[in-house]
């Protein structure tokens, strides 16, 4: 039977493929046709000029055509535009946001995880690897009330792997949807995440192996907040002293997101506070 370390690219790629068709995303493609025009002329000319501009060749036309054809056959365009696109679109959408901050979704989120009231543990197998983590919280308004929302959560384990997406794992593991009480409090206890790699054997690591970058994202763990009334924030946490908080491939740290773990006070690994702010709707 395969483990979690059998990953392979195309596997994860298709499946974050497929899920992104099933997914209520695309209802919204319907783009007016002037603005379909106006975007996809101003990309075409930044093209151009780069042609223009550095002499582009035959054999890296050619190079580039061979290349954007294997992008689609490991299904890695999720995780191509949100490697390296998605975290403008984020900045442009949540420019006028005045409460907490947020960051990409990646590629990897499944909604309608298991419900769980706080306090919360995340499903998680019984050796799972890793230190202890305990997340404190409040959900509160823009005047400091209170929010009775959830908090679905999603991270890596140990090693750098997502339940769905690598081979061998418990379908929900390390995956939730917290309820937080009347007051917008809530406890989430989970495992800390690896830093996470992306998937080397596929398209994204041909491009990052022949331009000479490196792979990595800071450990993380991903969340999106909501509350009845309220925009949804989706972010991702990370943790101080990271190798990878400064160079990020995602480029989607924030150091607003950055949490400050202590020992936790029970002795069992580390607790963190993290509050979210949400904006009316
Ligand atoms: C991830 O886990 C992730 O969060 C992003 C943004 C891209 C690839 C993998
Ligand atoms: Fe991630």
């Amino acid at each position: 039977t395969l483990s979690e370390f059998d990953a392979k690219a195309a596997e994860s790629g298709n499946k974050a493929t497929e899920r992104f068709k099933e997914s209520g995303k695309r209802a919204s493609l319907d783009v007016p046709k002037e603005r379909v025009s106006l975007l996809a002329r101003e990309v075409l000319e930044a093209v151009y000029a780069t042609i223009r501009k550095h002499k582009v060749t035959y054999a890296e036309y050619n190079a580039l055509k061979d290349w954007l054809i294997s992008v689609g056959e490991d299904g890695e365009w999720p995780l191509f535009l949100d490697v390296w696109v998605e975290h403008v679109v984020e900045e442009v959408a949540t420019e006028n946001r005045k409460g907490s901050k947020g960051t990409i979704e990646g590629p990897y989120y499944v909604p309608n995880s298991p419900e769980q009231p706080t306090p919360a543990r995340l499903p998680r197998r019984e050796d799972e690897p890793g230190t202890e983590l305990t997340w404190k919280g409040q959900i509160r308004d823009l005047d400091g009330n209170g929010l009775p929302g959830k908090v679905e959560i999603w991270h890596a384990d140990g090693a750098g792997f997502y339940s769905q997406y690598a081979p061998g794992l418990p379908e929900w593991n390390l995956r939730g949807t917290v309820l937080a009480d009347e007051n917008g409090n809530f406890e989430i206890q989970t495992m800390r995440p690896a830093p996470y790699q992306i998937p080397t054997d596929g398209a994204c690591g041909k491009l990052i192996a022949a331009a000479g970058w490196h792979a990595w994202r800071p450990a993380h763990i991903h969340v999106k907040v909501s509350a009845p009334g309220h925009e949804l924030i989706t972010a991702q946490l990370y943790f101080p002293g990271d190798a990878h908080n400064d160079d990020d491939i995602a480029s989607a740290v924030k150091p607003e997101l950055i949490l400050d773990p202590k020992p936790a006070a029970d002795g069992k690994g580390e607790e963190m506070v993290y509050d979210f702010v949400l904006d009316p709707e």
